[in-house]
Order: C-alpha cells, then sequence, then structure tokens
C-alpha cells in the first residue's frame, strides 16, 4: 500500500517530474489513468481523472489505511486529502475547506461523495445515535439534492444544476453535529436547463394526463426503487408528508406548464384548451380566473400611479409561462434546501460545554467553462472560478509564507499573476462588465445586447484584459456576430454578448408572483414572499441575475477565506464517458485552465511537506543507526538531524522551530521506501528477540 506504487505508474506526485512541462505532465497523468492509478498529487491537492468505470478503491480497507495517516504515507487519493483537512480540523481545531473544481463531468460530485462517506466513517467510532442521525441526514441530502438539481445533459448523465457548498459542523470530539448547505443554483444562468429534464431525474411520468407520482406506469425497476429512496430520504431527513405532497404538487403544475399552449385569437392571445390551467390553479391553490388572467396579462402601473392590464403577445405569453415554471422549479429547490438546512443546523450548541465547534466545508463547484460559443452561463462560470483562483492564491501562497515565517526559514518570496485585475474587470462597482450590463438592463426603453457591448466598450476599451471585436458575416448566417474577449488567468475566451440582457433580467412578470403568495397551500405561499407587494409598492427592480450570482459568489469566497483549503482538482478524460480514452487534446486544455503546472511551479519553489519533529522521528527512526531504537540526543530535532545526514538530504530539508520542512517529496518517498523494506527484517527480528533467540 506505500506510497511506492513502483515507477511503472508513473510519478504519484507532479512535483517529481524531471521537467515540469506541459508535455511531462500529460504524459504521466495519462501513464497512471491507464494503469488505473486516477489520482495524483501536486503536493497537498489530488489531482483526478475520471476513470468512467466502478473503481475498487473505495472500500473500508481502504478507508482504514488513510485514517490518520500523512499525505505521503499511502498512494494520492481523495481520502488522503480528506483525511488531511480532518486532521487538521481536530487535531488543531482549524476550520477547512475541500474545494472541488473541474468541468461537467469531470467528476466533482463523486468525489465530493467520496470524501463526504470517508468522513461519515471515520467519525462517531462511539457510534452515539445522535451523531449517527447527524450523519444519516447529512448523507441523505445529497441524495435528495440531486433528485431535484441534477439532469441528464450531453455532457453528463447525472449533472449537477448547481454549486453546493456544504459545511459540516464536528464538536471537539470531532464527531459531526450538524451542517449547512449553501447552493449557487444554474437554473437562470445555466440556458441549457429544461425543466422536463428535471422533473425526469425525479422520475416522473412525462405524460400530463397521468399524475399518480408513484411512478407505476412506463416507469422501469430501476425509476421505482430509486424514486423510493428519494422518498425514504425526504422521509429520513423530516420532510413532513404535507411538505411532500405540495413539493409534487408544484413539479405537477411545473409539468402541466411545460404543456400549456397560447394562439392568437382576433388580435388576443387565449389559452388553449381550457383543462390545463384548471389543473395547475387546482395544484397550486389559486383561482382558475386569476391564473389565467396572470397568464395573459400583466398590471402595469402607468406614470399617473393609474393601474391597467396590458394584454400579452404569444410570445410575451410564452415567455412568462416560461419564466413561472423556472421560477417555481428555482424557488422549490431553494426552499428544500432551507427545509434541510432547518433540519441539519446545529441546535443547543454551547462552546463553553462542547469546546470550539469546527467546520469542514466541501464545496463542488464548476469549473472554468470555454466552448465554441460561449455566452452568459460561461461568462458567471468563468467569472467565479477567477474568484476561486483569486482565493487559491491568497491562501495557498499566504499561509506558505505565513508558516515559514513562522518557524523562522529564509523564504523567497515567489512572484505569481495576481488576477485581481481580471476580477476587477468583472465586478468592479460603476465600471466592471457586471455593473454596465446591470445598467443596460435598468435602463428604460429597448437597450439591444449590441448597444451594452458599445457601452462596454467605451468604458473597457483601454483595459488590458479586455477586448472586443465584430466579427465579419460568416458564410453560414450572414450576421454579425457580437463578441468580446476576457482574457482569464485560464486563457482567452471569447463571449457572445447575444442573449446577455435578457439572461441577466429578472424574466418573470410580477402578476405572478403575488398569484403564488395568495395561493392556498401555505408552503407554496412560504416560498413566494416577494409577492406580498402590490403593484404600486412594487418601486424597486428585482436585482438582476448577474448581481446575484455575483454577491452569493462574494459570500461564498468570505467563507472560504477563513477556512485551510485543500482541493482536489477534477479532469475529464474524454467526451465519450469512455474508460480507456484519454483524448490528449481535451485534457492538455484542462491542465491548462486548471493552473496545475503552475501550481506544480510554485509548490517546486518552497517545501512541498513538513513534519513536526517527533513524529518525523517515531517514523523514520529505523533507517538510522543513531536514532534505532531510541535515540541519545539531546532533542528530537538533533535526531532528526542525524537522520537527514546519515541519507544525504541536507540540500533538500530545513529545520523550522517546531518542524522539518523538506523541499521534494523524493526525499519523503525514499524513507518510505527503505521503510517498508526494513519492516520485514524488524518483525523478524523482533520475532526472535521474543523466542529468546537473540
Ligand atoms: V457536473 O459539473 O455536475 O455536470 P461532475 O459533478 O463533475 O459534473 P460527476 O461527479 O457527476 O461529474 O461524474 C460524472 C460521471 O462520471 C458519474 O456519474 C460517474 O458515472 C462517473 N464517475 C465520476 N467519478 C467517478 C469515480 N471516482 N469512479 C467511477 C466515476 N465513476
Ligand atoms: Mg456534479
Amino acid at each position: 500500500m506505500a506510497e511506492l506504487e513502483g515507477l511503472h505508474f508513473g510519478k504519484s506526485d507532479f512535483v517529481l517530474l524531471d521537467e515540469v512541462t506541459m508535455e511531462q505532465f500529460l504524459e504521466n497523468l495519462k501513464l497512471r489513468f491507464e494503469e488505473g492509478r486516477i489520482y495524483t498529487f501536486i503536493g497537498e491537492v489530488v489531482v483526478s481523472v475520471n476513470p468512467y468505470r466502478q473503481m475498487d478503491i473505495y472500500g473500508n480497507d481502504v478507508i482504514e489505511a488513510y485514517r490518520g495517516r500523512e499525505l505521503y504515507e499511502n498512494p494520492p487519493h481523495l481520502y488522503a486529502v480528506a483525511d488531511a483537512a480532518y486532521k487538521a480540523m481536530k487535531r488543531r481545531a482549524k476550520d477547512t475547506c475541500i474545494v472541488i473544481s473541474g468541468e461537467s463531468g469531470a467528476g466533482k460530485t463523486e468525489a465530493s461523495k467520496y470524501i463526504m462517506q470517508y468522513i461519515a466513517a471515520i467519525t462517531n467510532p462511539s457510534q452515539r445515535q445522535e451523531v449517527e442521525s447527524v450523519k444519516s441526514v447529512l448523507l441523505k441530502s445529497n441524495c435528495v439534492l440531486e433528485a431535484f438539481g441534477n439532469a441528464k445533459t450531453n455532457r453528463n448523465d447525472n449533472s449537477s444544476r448547481f454549486g453546493k457548498y456544504m459545511d459540516i459542523n464536528f464538536n471537539f470530539n470531532g464527531d459531526p453535529t450538524g451542517g449547512h448547505i449553501n447552493n449557487y443554483l444554474l437554473e437562470k444562468v445555466r440556458g441549457r436547463v429544461c425543466v422536463c429534464d428535471l422533473l425526469k431525474s425525479l422520475h416522473l411520468n412525462k405524460d400530463p394526463t397521468d399524475y399518480t407520482y408513484t411512478s407505476q406506469g412506463a416507469a422501469s425497476t430501476d425509476d421505482r426503487s430509486h424514486h423510493r429512496a428519494v422518498m425514504s430520504a425526504l422521509k429520513v431527513i423530516g420532510f413532513s408528508q404535507e411538505e411532500i405532497n405540495s413539493i409534487y404538487k408544484i413539479l405537477a403544475t411545473i409539468l402541466h406548464l411545460g404543456n400549456l399552449k397560447f394562439e392568437n385569437e382576433a388580435e388576443n392571445v387565449q389559452l388553449v384548451g381550457g383543462d390545463l390551467v384548471m389543473h395547475i390553479s387546482e395544484l397550486t391553490g389559486t383561482e382558475v380566473e386569476s391564473m389565467r388572467k396572470a397568464l395573459l396579462y400583466r398590471t402595469v402601473a402607468t406614470g399617473g400611479g393609474e393601474v391597467i392590464e396590458k394584454g400579452h403577445s404569444e410570445q410575451e405569453a410564452s415567455y412568462g409561462r416560461e419564466a413561472l415554471a423556472k421560477a417555481l422549479y428555482e424557488r422549490l429547490f431553494g426552499w428544500i434546501v432551507g427545509r434541510i438546512n432547518s433540519v441539519i443546523e446545529v441546535k443547543n450548541y454551547n462552546p463553553a460545554l462542547h469546546g470550539k465547534n469546527t467546520v469542514i466545508g466541501v464545496l463542488d463547484i464548476y469549473g472554468f467553462e470555454i466552448f465554441d460559443n460561449n455566452s452568459f452561463e460561461q461568462f458567471c462560470i468563468n467569472y467565479c472560478n477567477e474568484k476561486l483562483q483569486q482565493l487559491f492564491i491568497e491562501l495557498i501562497l499566504r499561509q506558505e509564507q505565513d508558516e515559514y515565517q513562522r518557524e523562522g526559514i529564509t523564504w523567497q518570496h515567489i512572484e505569481y499573476f495576481n488576477n485581481q485585475i481580471i476580477v476587477d474587470l468583472v465586478e468592479q462597482p460603476h465600471k466592471g462588465i457586471i455593473s454596465i450590463l446591470d445598467d443596460a438592463c435598468l435602463t428604460v426603453g429597448k437597450v439591444t445586447d449590441s448597444a451594452c457591448l458599445d457601452s462596454m466598450n467605451d468604458k473597457l476599451g483601454h483595459h488590458p484584459h479586455f477586448t472586443s471585436r465584430k466579427l465579419t458575416p460568416t458564410d453560414k448566417t450572414m450576421e454579425f456576430n457580437r463578441h468580446f474577449r476576457i482574457r482569464h488567468y485560464a486563457g482567452d475566451v471569447m463571449y457572445s454578448v447575444e442573449g446577455f440582457l435578457d439572461k441577466n433580467k429578472d424574466p418573470l412578470f410580477q402578476d405572478f408572483k403575488r398569484l403564488m403568495f395568495n395561493s392556498s397551500d401555505p408552503i407554496l405561499k412560504e416560498m413566494w414572499p416577494d409577492g406580498k407587494l402590490s403593484i404600486t409598492e412594487v418601486t424597486k427592480r428585482p436585482l438582476t441575475a448577474a448581481t446575484l450570482f455575483k454577491n452569493s459568489i462574494i459570500a461564498l469566497v468570505d467563507k472560504l477565506a477563513c477556512k485551510e483549503p485543500y482541493y482536489v482538482r477534477c479532469v475529464k478524460p474524454n467526451e465519450v464517458k469512455s474508460p480507456m480514452l484519454f483524448d490528449d487534446a481535451r485534457c492538455q486544455h484542462q491542465v491548462a485552465y486548471l493552473g496545475l503546472l503552475e501550481n506544480v511551479h510554485v509548490r517546486r519553489a518552497g517545501f512541498a511537506y513538513r513534519q513536526p519533529y517527533d513524529r518525523f522521528l517515531q517514523r523514520y527512526k529505523m533507517t538510522c543507526e543513531y536514532t534505532w531504537p531510541n535515540h541519545l540526543m539531546g532533542s528530537d530535532r538533533e535526531a532528526v538531524e542525524a537522520i537527514v545526514l546519515q541519507h544525504n538530504f541536507e540540500g533538500d530539508v530545513a529545520y523550522g522551530h517546531t518542524k522539518l520542512f523538506v523541499r521534494t517529496p523524493r526525499t519523503l518517498f525514499t524513507l518510505e521506501q527503505e521503510r517498508t523494506a526494513l519492516i520485514p527484517i524488524l518483525v523478524l527480528f523482533l520475532q526472535k528477540v521474543w523466542r529468546g533467540a537473540l
């Protein structure tokens, strides 16, 4: 099990590459993937390649092997990172977080689940009932969130439609006491979401005439068992039958809305067929007439304070219906997360009695996206990644430098690209892209995407990370595409501005909000507090999608910034979900934008490993004649010096006040190798001693 898996599995830490080049990096990644070694370290960071097959590496025996061990004592694994985060939390009472990033289908959600399972497995050895029930709710919450929040896309059969950040709270014993989930919902910003897809993930029958949700219809056994698992998870978490009924009613409403059609009749828009709207009003606890009206008209307050009803065009009506379906889903999801949080939040925690409450946060969030055609969705996602990169720089480098200073180690400051300039380009008040977008959305009258781009050009034309150009017509479209380009830390991305304004606005007519707030279903009502305001009271425009997203990401970064971070970087080996294929070009692209080479460089510039003297000594004393079985030196540090000297590692280490710093993992691997080789000899030796043969 020891680290030294053998050279034919490649280098288990990229820091060991002979040269840090893209070529060598990829060669090593590929070799390991082909040998079924899906994890590789960069120091404490784990790089993971999606194996697209079940691996026999997550069993209890493996969990035991990683429990309480140091990173380099075992082959790279998610468990090593999970354990490191857990140890830091438990031993040093540090809040920690594990940031998992990578593109769609790279394996983030799977990784987050293995990490959670690991933490669940190693905690509460005494099986205390209340801790077990907290763990069970935490684990079950995944199942519910996936059922409602995942859908099949062309990139991933089980794609998370939301970014998720989960805090797990621990008491001083290191046992989980509760948690909190934040979701970064993509519904609004990821255009490709189709509500019906989301419902399919719940395996409800799509046929609008069949709304018995027990999945008897055409559903397969698999669907039925999945459905049962979700139902049971909802119950374990503590959802009441009434709440579950409301959830289903809302889902059914969304399905019906999807089937609702409009037609033009003598200038006026009408609903096609009356049944659907009756079902919808019944399910939402609203009056049929009010529902019909909200679907066909909107109330507008004129300048003079007069309130008039304005009929929709067919297009507006469809647009409104779509927006309602999406908002219903979005609010339902938000409400479910809120409900789960109310169950798992730590209650009655008394620090005086229970000690410090520490936290491990697990972030499963979309990575950098560069497509052929990038739109508002990619803009938001990439901005989020700029923020996380900023945090990475801030935390990793700052922490490194702090530790060297604390331990009295001389340290050369590392030069790195600070991407704050790009973060500012996007988020700065008044000047940033989001602010320009918002201004355009708030402008009365018709502002086009193109005009918004002109405004960006005026304000940002000289920014070193912003350019825009008008593309000439292509043969295919014969249209002028308008684009702008951001020079991201991970590479240049060209965004098509088309649709930016629409996606940024809150598309939901206020009439729907009021209608839902007035529902006779108290649970549905609870989801629409903003429907309380009457039309004349609504003065402020709701925040735009980009601003809401920005605010939530800023809050997320604040949460992460006060924690000790651990990273899992996920790579997707190919686009066809194959366990065999390592697509060089696709992997190279990901390695580049995940900044993995830079990561190796930074890691190599400093000391990759550090270890308190006593622990180092305990583990390697057998490799040195002066320290085995016990040393007679003045201090542990002197004994460690003896080990280092005997192996000629002086050039690779530095001595801190309490710890030994080791520059490259090779040193530790060599020691590990020697130790592994010595153990059978020592066992033999000890057996002989016991038998009195010596
Ligand atoms: V998305 O941004 O939510 O669309 P993720 O979360 O990065 O994406 P996910 O974890 O859902 O990807 O992984 C996609 C699929 O790859 C899974 O459904 C599994 O079939 C497969 N996968 C990922 N990781 C593993 C693994 N460690 N072992 C086996 C895996 N299969
Ligand atoms: Mg996912």
